[in-house]
């Protein structure tokens, strides 16, 4: 049985990736590291109760990460503050969290010479412009643009001068835009279904003109595995199943399949620094590892998306008005 110590494990990606290693990777045995912000609850891992072990602690606490490194083969990184519209009101959090969260497990892999997979965004690159055939590539430039991406920009940079400077064994992935079940309901996606559970209409930061490059939470996840199984030890892989669409279209995508009038969505105020366009090509990952995405039918995971939001209603309900009080605060 080989450890995994997976950080952010009770959070949006890192639930669905402890969910997806329960099923279908017997052979590890897992140990959550999640200090339960809002944007992680315990109550996720249910579905792997007794499976997984679960300690409630923070990553910066160099005492606890180190003695749970110890312990442990691979850390698999997913923990940090994940939302751009909250960084631009309280950038503080994900200095802490990404930055020095992330130096203290560089310390303890080091200290304790474990394998580290640290899990990246596709925002370090910055942005593209609408309509221009390029896509971002691992020799991409850094250029961050918000206080999210510019703290994980860092934590990547942390963990490239770790593998350089001390010989740390670690490999980083940068990922699309995620959707998928368990995601937290300030994000696009569940936001605007939740929206519209609740009688409520999808908003549109801008013109909707924005470009994302969707991927399934399962599809990012099992590139996670592909990557800590043959992954080269330094190297930098991309993750994105070619899924760009602009904010209107998913709109209307989701409002059509919840039988809605198409159009029945609102414009509100744009996101400063809003980025234009995302979009991953994800070819070393394909050829050198051979990884495929599944969830190539964007509408049909879509529409399991909002089947799991319709279902799970207790999950999201408790935190809906203070999120879109939240929203509203910021004519959002
Ligand atoms: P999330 O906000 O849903 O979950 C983050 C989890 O980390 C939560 O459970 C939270 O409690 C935990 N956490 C936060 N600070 C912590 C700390 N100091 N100590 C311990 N635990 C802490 O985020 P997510 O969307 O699941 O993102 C997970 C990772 O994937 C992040 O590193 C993010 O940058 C990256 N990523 C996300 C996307 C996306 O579309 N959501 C795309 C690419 C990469
Ligand atoms: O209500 C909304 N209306 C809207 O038009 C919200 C919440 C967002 N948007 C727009 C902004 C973006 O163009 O939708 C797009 C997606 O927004 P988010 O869900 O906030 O995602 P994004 O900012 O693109 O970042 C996401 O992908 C990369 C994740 O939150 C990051 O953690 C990840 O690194």
């Amino acid at each position: 049985m080989k450890k995994l110590l997976v950080t952010g494990g009770a959070g949006f990606i890192g639930v669905n990736f402890v969910h997806y290693t329960v099923k279908n990777k017997p052979e590890y045995e897992i140990t959550v590291l999640d200090n339960l912000t809002y944007a992680g609850e315990e109550h996720n891992l249910d579905p792997v109760k007794g499976k997984v072990k679960f300690v409630k602690g923070d990553i910066t606490d160099a005492e606890l990460v180190n003695s749970l490194v110890a312990d442990c083969d691979v850390v698999v990184h997913f923990a940090a503050e994940s939302h751009n519209d909250n960084s631009l009101s309280n950038p503080w959090p994900f200095v802490h969290t990404n930055l020095i969260g992330t130096y203290t497990i560089l310390e303890a892999v080091r200290k304790y010479s474990k394998r580290l997979h640290h899990i990246s965004t596709d925002e370090v690159y910055g942005d593209l412009e609408i309509g221009s055939p390029e896509r971002f590539t691992e020799d991409t430039p850094y250029n961050p643009s918000s206080p999210y991406s510019s703290t994980k920009a860092g934590s990547d940079l942390l963990v490239r001068a770790w593998v350089r400077s001390f010989g740390v064994e670690a490999t980083i992935s940068n990922c699309s835009n995620n959707y998928g079940p368990y995601q937290h309901i300030e994000k696009f996606i569940p936001r605007q279904i939740t929206n519209v559970l609740s009688g409520n209409k999808p908003k549109l930061y801008g013109s909707g003109e924005q470009v994302r490059d969707w991927i399934h939470v399962d599809d990012h996840n099992s590139a996670v595995h592909v990557i800590i199984e043959k992954g080269k030890i330094g190297e930098t892989y991309l993750i994105g199943a070619s899924g760009e669409k602009n904010n209107k279209d998913v709109v209307e995508t989701i409002l059509e399949t919840m039988d809605k009038p198409k159009d029945d969505y609102e414009h509100v105020a744009d996101r400063p620094g809003h980025d234009a366009r995302y979009g991953i090509d994800s070819s070393k990952l394909q050829t050198e590892l051979g990884w495929k995405p599944k969830y190539t039918d964007f509408k049909a995971g879509l529409a399991d998306t909002i089947a799991w939001y319709q279902e799970n209603e207790w999950w999201w309900k408790p935190c809906k008005d203070k999120v879109e009080n939240r929203y509203k605060k910021q004519g959002q």
